[in-house]
């Protein structure tokens, strides 16, 4: 390991957390280590045994959970709601969306369906031009047709959809934005997924300033409109939340919330149907995967290998490097740690700092 990256910082958080059960690609304070692709010096795998400093304290909340709910959510399939990453081709690959910094430009890579490198993610497209005004954008499917939609909101705060025309088509992609609402400035963290199981995607969005996040469920006609209800607390506790993502990960078909903490760079799973009570209620419960994820700043998930298991997708802030990293395909509540094979990653792209949103 360099001396570059072998930093005090490092040794001093190898001490002060205990909490390394292995660097990615090594066991050992390997010479190699840094070999890896994933060119993070200190992203560490948790020992679910050792106390993790200054995490969150999150509680499911509000009318969806009481301590008890009727059912756990009906199952949607990764590639109809988008593992967060959506499919704007119709292929049933989830494809990525980025928009340039400097252009404003908005472009879909089209997935491979492999995680092979640079290959993973086909040649941009580009679908919208200056898309300057809007300060946030996603995907979702608002009408259930099965194509990513798009949905972005501006700084005043309203909220816009465009339904996909029917595939990945240049400008054509998208029909004409239409204004849902307003009201979304007083939110900070957004994105969407099928909370309610009917097959419309729902904006999940946490209140600025505080940790609490919201549910406001979307229904569509199927053509021209989408509503959104009421924004419903679900989940307290996020306020050093600094993404956050809403996708089934464990395997039980219902959507899980994934984060990362500012506080001590950890990325969490928050299982809301972990367990259940003696009487049927279900027990969410808050699962600690790796740590050291200061050094990312963007957090997407995507089935980039079509094994029907959402991969984990990041962005090096040190040299803009995205970086695709497997779901090993199996969940282990006592091996939370396992669920991402960070010894299988690999760069998937490069300069992807030039883009100021990726999703
Ligand atoms: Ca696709
Ligand atoms: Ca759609
Ligand atoms: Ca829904
Ligand atoms: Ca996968």
């Amino acid at each position: 390991m360099s001396e570059r990256r072998w930093t005090q910082k490092n040794i001093l958080k190898l001490a002060s957390l205990a909490l390394v059960v292995g660097f990615i690609g090594s066991n050992t304070m390997d010479e190699n280590a840094n070999d890896y692709p994933l060119e993070f010096s200190d992203i560490y795998l948790v020992d679910q045994e050792e106390e993790i400093p200054n995490g969150p304290d999150i509680r499911a909340v509000g009318p969806y959970w009481q301590g008890e709910r009727e059912a756990a959510p009906k199952a949607v399939p990764f590639s109809a709601s988008g593992g967060r990453a959506g499919d704007f081709t119709g292929d049933g690959i989830a494809d990525l969306m980025a928009r340039n910094a400097d252009t404003g430009n908005l472009l879909i890579y089209p997935g491979s369906g492999s995680l092979e490198g640079t290959a993973t993610y086909g040649e941009a497209v580009k679908v919208f031009g200056d898309t300057s005004g809007f300060d946030w954008m996603g995907q979702g499917d608002f009408n259930g047709d099965g194509l990513a939609d798009f949905i972005g909101t501006d700084p005043s705060g309203q909220l816009g959809i465009a339904y996909n025309s029917g595939g990945l088509n240049g400008e054509n992609t998208f029909d004409t934005v239409f204004v849902v609402g307003g009201g979304w400035q007083d939110y900070d963290l957004r994105t969407t997924g099928d909370f309610n199981g009917d097959g419309i995607d729902d904006l999940l969005v946490r209140r600025t300033g505080t940790g609490d996040v919201y549910v406001a469920t979307a229904s569509s006609t199927g053509s021209g409109d989408v509503t959104l209800e009421p924004p419903v607390r679900i989940v307290t506790g996020l306020d050093s939340a600094v993404n956050m993502q809403y996708i089934d990960v464990t395997g039980d078909d219902a959507p899980d919330l994934l984060f990362q903490w500012e506080p001590n760079g950890y990325l969490y799973l928050y299982d809301f149907y972990a367990d259940q009570d003696s009487s049927g209620n279900f027990i969410a419960k808050l699962y600690a995967l790796s740590s050291g994820w200061e050094e990312s700043n963007a957090t997407i998930f995507a089935d980039m290998n079509m094994d029907r298991s959402p991969d984990l997708i990041v962005r090096s802030v040190e040299n803009g490097n995205l970086v695709g990293i497997p779901h090993s395909g199996n969940w282990n509540f006592a091996r939370p740690q396992d669920l991402f094979t960070l010894d299988g990653s690999q760069i998937i792209g490069a300069d992807w700092n030039r883009n100021d949103i990726v999703t």
